[in-house]
């Protein structure tokens, strides 16, 4: 009988879990944004912390703004001249129990048809999710990154 209740229960948390979009297994650490330059209005990028204290991977494959028409995530390569492309990712994969932290020069969240009516202090959100659910991220806006997001970094020395 003890058996059978454990087993009903797993069997429901599962679905329930994935109705409820919290299966996306991942802590976000500061998410940021700069503010929009005059001319590049349409055009937006953001920067998060993606922490998966799981024993899996968490490959993310959906992103969505209110703010953007298309959310896409990039990465900054250098080719054969010296010059650096943005090359797009179809997804992102957070390693088991890794960080991946998204910083100016390297992973970025590019936002398209970027609807530029956040002022400096403002936020707005942002949302992740893989095959199976997905999170609301806040995004701040704000010139330069936050220390936390910095420090957070784990190449970051301290002189
Ligand atoms: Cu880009």
């Amino acid at each position: 009988m003890t058996r059978l209740t454990a087993f009903v229960c797993l069997w429901l948390a599962i679905p329930l879990t994935s109705v409820a979009g919290s299966t996306l297994d991942l802590e976000i650490g500061p998410a940021w944004s700069p503010p929009a330059r005059p001319g590049q209005q349409s055009v937006g990028v953001a920067y998060l912390t993606l922490q998966n204290t799981a024993g899996s991977d968490v490959v993310l494959t959906q992103f969505h703004s209110p703010k953007a028409k298309r959310v896409e995530v990039h990465t900054h390569t250098q080719d054969a001249q010296g010059v650096m492309r943005m090359e797009k990712l179809d997804a992102l994969t957070i390693p088991a129990n890794s960080t991946v932290a998204m910083k100016p020069g390297g992973l970025h969240v590019m936002l398209f048809d970027y609807k530029a009516d956040v002022k400096e202090g403002a936020s707005f959100p942002l949302f992740i999710g893989d095959d199976l659910g997905e999170k609301a991220v806040e995004v701040l806006v704000r010139a330069s990154a936050p220390e936390s997001a910095a420090a957070d970094d784990g190449h970051t020395h301290h002189h």
